[in-house]
């Protein structure tokens, strides 16, 4: 029986249109641009250039409902990344460790393609390529960060607890231990030589 008003949520069936990613009826949409990401990327002066401009959607988070952020309850969303480059760099998502370290998320790719970038803070480092119909997981105290690597939008599905929580700031700080960028002969994942461990 439930015991307390965080119990009692009703079912719902969300849908989500795999066409573009969206969901129609999500709780939120979230746009991140460039000018959202500023600093982020490792060329300044392209960055520079790219905000100087017509600062460009990178993506967009369907949240498709609310709960509450107690334990026991998850969220989900999709992600819309968009394909572009900030001077060879792939877009990506500003990336995150959860506020409670421990909760873990799990990816399934639904469009395109791309990579989930991943670091721990004592230093391990890992990318897993994602493709419609992959389902990529994300362990306890992994940061993660998700790259699109295609020419067209990059879409996948996340599934996580609603009490994880996001710190932004360890990756702002310290940065991000891989980066990806393009070239003649297709992605390749870099060492970031500003990164510092947490
Ligand atoms: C996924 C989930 C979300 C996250 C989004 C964008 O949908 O992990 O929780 O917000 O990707 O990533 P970020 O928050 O790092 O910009
Ligand atoms: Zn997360």
């Amino acid at each position: 029986m439930p015991t307390a008003p965080n119990d009692m949520m009703a079912p719902f069936t969300k849908r989500v249109d795999l066409a573009s990613g969206a969901i129609p009826d999500a709780h939120r949409v979230q746009t991140r641009r460039l000018s959202d990401l500023r600093g982020l990327f490792g060329d300044a002066d392209a960055e520079e250039a790219a905000l100087a401009g017509d600062d460009p959607l990178v993506y967009r988070v369907y949240d498709a409902h609310d709960a509450p952020k107690v334990e026991g309850q998850l969220l989900f969303s999709t992600t819309v990344i968009e394909p572009g480059r900030v001077g060879a760099e792939f877009f990506m998502t500003k990336g995150h460790y959860h506020a409670k370290p421990d909760r873990t998320e799990l990816y399934y790719g639904l469009k395109g393609e791309g990579y989930l970038l991943l670091q721990t803070r004592d230093g391990r480092v890992d990318a897993q390529r994602m493709t419609p119909g992959t389902a990529a997981y994300v362990p306890p105290h992994w940061g993660h960060r998700t790259v699109n690597t295609g020419a067209e939008p990059f879409v996948f599905l996340a599934v996580f607890p609603a009490d994880a929580g996001y710190d932004y700031g360890s990756i702002r700080e310290h940065g991000f231990a891989s980066r990806i960028v393009g070239g003649g002969d297709g992605p390749r994942i870099v060492p970031n030589p500003t990164f510092q461990r947490a």
